[in-house]
């Protein structure tokens, strides 16, 4: 009787509105199943003939457990199969009700909820999160019109012109087809062979080889729709409009050196940092902005709108902030959330609409297909994550694979009069609500070719080039000389430094030295580049205030260290915003000089510097020199300085560094003289030591 009870109960709490399924694992008194419902008696023993028999082919429970175990994975993203993601809302700050009918961009207060992911672009699902890659920035807006997404990088540029060359850019920058590797990277043969075949690429190539690509935090990004899109207002004129997302913590990046080595210290470092600082309520927040122009000032650029390698600097067309989106709940379940996402460029609510740009055109049709092959259905729209959250969905679309709906009635076709025989009609289209395309005038003659107005390959990689500080110029040529030397065909190298020559004979002529080699004649351009004002928006060097708000701060310590020290250093960092980690030689942690216990947040080989943005070294003088055996001590302190991080210090602690081959400059602090300075010098890197540390191209 209470068995039934019980199962009666289960029943009822599995059930939720609108007939779902829930798990109801979460309950404590809740009873192992089969799939179907039957309780399970014993989860631990299969069923066997005798009690050293085979398992028996009769035992379901055993055959489900492991058929469901079996198909476990779905086919990972083609592209952008690494990614971590979040939970959050969007809120307009101002009205585009000028511009358009869209809810989401007239409605000041109103907020949205929002599911956005973040990626990587070439590595595999369970590839490392700091190779040098574009990052994917893609957007789900549930609005009450039904989902927005918009599915951006954190770059405002592409590598091709026209979808139909996207699989061979794509092919050619993953794993290389005869030996599977290199898994998230670039530097290869294959890649650098399409990109030197392919000029257009030459203002992204400017972009991927900057710091951008190799960011500190999926926080500290920018993001950027690429495409130009559409917003149509109630008398369906379209307005051309690009968007922005901008970080509250600004951009910041690694550096390349210390990228690698956190590959290897914690290769879900992007997606640990995301999860962690909302876990702590430190909720990362960008602005939202626009660049709207009419088709005059479009016609008016130097360069076509419609085309995806170009950008509008911001010094020619002001971004206009009009919302923010803050990420505040981590994903409950990675699977059924970041994994089963699908994010459709052709989402989109009334009252924005597409381009005619030829990349974005492909994108229409590319997202929906794959999903079909990721997810294996049509019915991918009804996963809750997917499921238009913000309006209730309503077609005539019905049954296949995995249909989850159970729809009343006889109307699945229309238009019907059922509703005049009192009978569910089902929905009607809506003519003024409904989404319409701007009236953009077409139908010349049907052609295959690039237009003219798409032929300048290199004033845009030019302008980019010459609107970074030396500091990220030097990064550039050096990123270039690092891909470009693990290049293996010589043809290949000299194709691409011909194209350089284009973007800037003296980025070229570094590139070649840092390879030893001679400068091959220019490419012949198409379009002879033009010089553009330089655009410093452009930079991320002096862009946004130096800040620790969001860092990370590591205190390395040992027995009889100076807890006053450590705890002044601890304070001081986390009121600027830092978090702060105890690291030690043993996890439990250290006695201080005065007998208190310290306990330990991290133990130090597996907690190297790479992972802070600033480190302090608090030893007694026996921890030191016990610190000077250890290999791991001696990198903590060596990173941190080549990596060009502050370091603080306490006296004890400085043959440690000499022997790390810490040399004083004005990051380097003796933190006995008080540890005021340390966080102004912490709040960013030192890029006055950077020439002496590194051979920079
Ligand atoms: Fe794409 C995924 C961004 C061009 C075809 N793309 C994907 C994702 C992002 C972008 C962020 C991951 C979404 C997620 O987190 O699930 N893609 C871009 C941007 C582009 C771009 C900013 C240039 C403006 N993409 C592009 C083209 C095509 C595709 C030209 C094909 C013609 N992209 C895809 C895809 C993916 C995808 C194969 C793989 C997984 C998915 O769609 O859902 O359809």
């Amino acid at each position: 009787m209470s068995n039934t009870k019980t199962s009666m109960s289960d029943q009822a709490a599995s059930l939720g509105h609108g007939g779902e399924l829930h798990q109801t694992a979460s309950r404590p008194d809740a009873r192992i199943t089969t799939n179907h419902g039957v309780p399970i008696s014993d989860n631990q023993n299969s069923l066997k003939a005798g009690r050293r028999g085979p398992s028996l082919l009769e035992d379901f429970v055993l055959r489900e457990k492991i058929q469901h175990f079996d198909h476990e994975r779905i086919p990972e993203r083609i592209v952008h199969a690494r990614g971590s993601a979040a939970h959050g809302f969007f809120e307009l700050t101002d009205s585009l009700a000028e511009f358009t009918t869209a809810k989401i961009l007239t409605e000041v207060g109103k907020k949205t909820e929002v599911f956005t992911r973040f990626s990587t672009v070439a590595g595999g699902a369970g590839s490392v999160d700091t190779p040098r890659d574009v990052r994917g920035f893609a957007v789900k807006m549930y609005t009450v019109e039904g989902n927005w997404d918009l599915v951006g990088n954190n770059i405002p540029v592409f590598f091709i012109q026209d979808a139909i060359k996207f699989p061979d850019l794509v092919h050619a920058a993953k794993m290389e087809a005869d030996r599977g590797y290199p898994q998230a990277a670039t530097a290869h043969d294959t890649f650098w062979d399409f990109i030197g075949l392919m000029p257009e690429s030459m203002h992204m190539i400017m972009w991927a080889m900057s710091d951008r690509t190799i960011p500190r935090s999926l926080r500290m990004m920018e993001g950027f729709g690429v495409n130009t899109f559409r917003l149509v207002d109630a008398n369906g004129k379209g307005t051309l409009v690009k968007f922005h997302w901008r970080p509250k913590l600004g951009t910041q990046s690694t550096c390349w050196d210390e990228a690698l080595k956190i590959a290897g210290a914690d290769p879900d470092f992007h997606r640990r940092d995301l999860h962690d600082a909302i876990a702590a309520g430190d909720f990362p927040e960008w602005e939202f902005g626009v660049q709207l122009f009419t088709d005059e000032e479009a016609e008016a650029l130097p360069f076509d709108i419609l085309d995806a390698t170009k950008l509008v600097p911001e010094e020619v067309k002001p971004i206009r902030v009009v919302g923010r989106m803050v990420l505040d709940r981590n994903p409950t379940n990675f699977f059924a959330e970041t994994e089963q996402v699908a994010y459709l460029p052709t989402n989109m609510p009334p009252g924005i609409d597409v381009s005619e740009d030829p990349l974005l055109q492909g994108r229409l049709f590319s997202y929906q297909d794959t999903q079909l092959s990721r997810l294996g259905s049509t019915n991918f729209h009804q996963l809750p994550i997917n499921q238009a959250k913000g309006c209730p969905f309503q077609n005539f679309q019905r049954d296949g694979h995995m249909q989850t709906q159970v729809i009343p009635g006889r109307a699945n076709y229309e238009p019907n009069s059922l509703g005049e025989a009192g009978e569910v009609a089902g929905p009607r289209a809506d003519p003024k609500g409904g989404f319409r395309s701007v009236a953009v005038p077409v139908g010349e003659t049907k052609v295959r070719l690039r237009a003219e107005s798409f032929a300048d390959h290199f004033s845009q990689a030019r302008l980019f080039f010459r609107s970074q500080t030396e500091i990220e110029q030097s990064h550039m040529a050096s990123a270039l000389v690092f891909e470009l030397s693990k290049v293996t065909l010589p043809h290949v190298r000299l194709r691409v430094l011909s194209l350089l020559r284009n973007v800037d004979e003296t980025l070229a002529q570094r590139v070649a030295n840092g390879m030893n080699l001679d400068l091959p004649e220019a490419a012949t351009p198409a379009v002879a580049p033009q010089d553009l004002p330089p655009s410093p928006a452009l930079r991320i060097v002096g862009k946004y205030p130096e800040t620790l708000k969001g860092r990370a701060v590591g205190i390395l310590v040992s027995d009889g260290a100076d807890g006053a020290m450590v705890e002044a250093v601890r304070k001081a960092a986390m009121a600027e915003g830092a978090k702060v980690m105890i690291v030690a030689p043993k996890v439990g942690g250290v006695t201080l000089k005065d007998g208190r216990k310290l306990p330990a947040d991290g133990q130090l080989a597996g907690t190297p510097s790479v992972i802070f943005d600033a480190v302090a070294v608090v030893l007694s003088e026996a921890g030191c020199t016990q610190m000077m055996q250890d290999s791991a001590a001696q990198d903590f302190a060596s990173f941190a300085f080549v990596h060009l991080k502050a370091i603080g210090h306490s006296p004890e602690a400085m043959p440690l560094l000499k022997k790390a081959g810490v040399m004083p400059d004005e990051g380097i602090l003796d933190l006995a003289k008080g540890v005021d300075g340390f966080t102004a010098m912490a709040a960013t890197r030192r890029w006055a030591r950077e020439p002496k540390v590194r051979m920079l191209a």
